[in-house]
């Protein structure tokens, strides 16, 4: 099988984060414009910004309460997407992550991908999601990340690129701030958790780079981007790097 790009359109990147159920409707659409630039099969993960991190924080103390209004806000920006890749003309289809993801104490333990290696061979694009899955505890709120970081293993991604609201990661040296071209597990302690306004029940950047680190030694390479600013994505997406952040 020919080694699909992953692309995660962080929640923080398609929606506004400070304002529940707000979609970056523009943002959103060009980078389903700009996934057109790839010449490899892609999958695409997004995340819930405002539409499930506010809920998901609200039940964080009874998740099993939540369940069906953070997986309906889910399906509600998940149907926002789907829409924005068919306005694009993007062959895609939606996969709920609960249809295929098996979860026990937050983390993932079991994937069935043959449906997803069949539509990547098909050149249909697989589109699934951070959510709130069933777990041996009662549920749990599983990041995109995540997924992503899971499916560039199972399925031997050549490349994983995560679309975020800022231009990488950044690193504090010498009490400066500085974007960081490359970052390694030895980065993590000069790591800069910017503030963010809404809480992020998935962990906020270090979380985020824990799990992306866990591809380090795996022949996927991975990109932090801004997805905001046009054309990014397109021109990571063809081979173009020092963009953003890479991980090393
Ligand atoms: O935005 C979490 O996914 P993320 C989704 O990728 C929920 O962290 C349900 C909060």
């Amino acid at each position: 099988m020919v080694k699909p790009i992953i692309v995660k359109f962080g929640g923080s990147a398609i929606t506004y984060k400070h304002k529940p159920f707000s979609l970056r409707k523009q943002v959103l659409y060009r980078l389903a414009r700009e996934l057109r630039a790839s010449s490899a099969p892609l999958l695409l993960v997004h995340g819930g910004g405002s539409f499930a991190h506010p809920l998901a924080k609200r039940y964080q103390k009874n998740l099993v309460a939540g369940f069906l209004e953070i997986h309906r806000a889910m399906e509600r920006l998940n149907s926002k997407v789907m829409e924005a890749l068919e306005r694009a003309r993007i062959p895609a289809i939606s996969i709920p992550p609960s249809s295929f993801i098996r979860v026990r104490r937050g983390e993932i333990v079991k994937s069935e991908v043959s449906l997803i290696k069949w539509l990547l061979e098909k050149r249909i694009v697989p589109v699934t999601y951070g959510d709130i899955f069933p777990d041996n505890r009662g549920a749990c709120i599983v990041s995109g990340d995540k997924i992503v970081c899971h499916l560039a293993m199972r399925l031997h991604a050549r490349l994983a690129i995560f679309c975020m609201d800022v231009d990488g990661i950044y690193i504090k040296e010498k009490d400066k701030m500085l974007l960081a071209s490359e970052f390694s597990f030895d980065d993590l302690s000069k790591l800069v958790e910017l503030p963010t306004r809404v809480a992020d029940v998935t962990g906020g950047i270090r979380e985020k780079i824990q799990e992306a680190l866990r591809l380090a030694d795996t022949p996927t390479h991975v990109c932090f981007i801004n997805g905001l600013k046009k054309g990014l994505l397109s021109r990571t997406l063809k081979g173009e790097r020092g963009l953003g952040t890479e991980i090393h």
